[in-house]
């Protein structure tokens, strides 16, 4: 059995500032939260950036740049640079600091979908900032626009021009013959890295049977020739975690997916979920990859090779 690879997801592009004081958004707190989830044991550090006055997600390349150069010089983690972005940007704009940043790893979501965030609503009203009740209530007429095109425009020019390999975000099972098909185009050459994103209101559920289901179409899609990881936003994040160690895949925390640590209590900090999967992951007798182990693993380019 392999080690286990541990990607943190340090603040992504849902949550927003006034749901968690914990929630890093400034070029500064994301890139002391990022050093400090490396250094508890994540390998992969997966990273949105955020306007530094208002924390609402941002393309700006300034904006990655606020947080891209410390963690470099601070940490080996691999860095792995959305190209998701927020499901309200269009496909230019969340390529923008991917592309001037070339980092080692990109996230590439495999189709267009609902991203229903609006749930998270709640009974609040005292928001920080003006953007964020409007950002969440109109998710109820959002769409996540991912078509081929764009998925192949994403693979031309992060991984054939710049060298990035993927963290493959599938969220449904058609997800994954969308995958098989670019491989079968020759536009994605195996081993190829999954991310299972579960618990996103318009992708599957977080539950044990669609992890299953997702993991024996995989192994018939992929044979040997993929790895898995798993991802589950909100409270089943750590279930979900423990079920992927015991089925050989690897995990992913983060802010970005669940700011809980445990039922009603917020996590103090991206570190705090990367030490706690990782007891996990050694209470089951595994190992947790270091970030060259991971770019063996995933046959990175090497950091030498970004622009940041
Ligand atoms: N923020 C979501 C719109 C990714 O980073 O590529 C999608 C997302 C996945 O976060
Ligand atoms: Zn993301």
């Amino acid at each position: 059995m392999s080690k286990i690879i541990i990607s943190c997801a340090v603040t992504g592009s849902i949550h927003t500032p006034s749901m968690s004081p914990h929630l890093p958004v400034t070029g500064e707190a994301i890139a002391d939260q990022a050093i400090e989830a490396a250094r508890a044991g994540a390998a992969i550090l997966h990273l949105h950036a955020r306007d530094q006055a208002t924390g609402k997600p941002s393309s700006d390349v300034a904006d990655f740049m606020a947080f891209l150069p410390r963690i470099a010089s601070e940490t080996d983690a691999v860095v792995n640079l959305s190209t998701g972005g927020s499901a309200v940007m269009s496909i230019e704009q969340r390529l923008a600091g991917p592309l001037a940043a070339r980092p080692e790893m990109c996230s590439l979501n495999m189709g267009t979908m609902n991203f229903a965030l609006y749930p998270m609503l709640g009974r609040r009203h005292d928001w920080l900032h003006d953007w964020e009740e409007p950002f969440l209530r109109n998710s109820d007429d959002l769409v996540f626009k991912n078509t081929p095109r764009d998925i192949e425009s994403v693979l031309t020019l992060m991984g054939r021009d710049r060298g990035a390999k993927f963290e493959f975000e599938c969220y449904d099972i058609g997800h994954l013959y969308m995958l098989r098909h670019f491989v079968d185009r020759g536009l994605v050459q195996g081993p190829v890295f999954i991310q299972f994103v579960m618990g996103v209101l318009g992708g599957v559920a977080a539950e044990p049977e669609h992890l299953t289901h997702l993991k024996q179409t995989a192994d018939r899609l992929f044979g040997d020739d993929y790895r898995f990881s798993v991802l589950a936003a909100g409270r089943m994040q750590m279930a979900m975690a423990a079920i992927s160690a015991s089925m050989g895949g690897h995990v992913r925390v983060g802010l970005e997916d669940n700011l809980y640590i445990a039922r009603g209590q917020l996590a103090r900090s991206n570190a705090e979920q990367v030490e706690k999967v990782r007891a996990i992951v050694e209470a089951l007798g595994r190992q947790v990859a270091t970030a060259d182990e991971t770019r063996a693993m995933l046959a990175l380019k090497g950091r030498a090779e970004v622009a940041f």
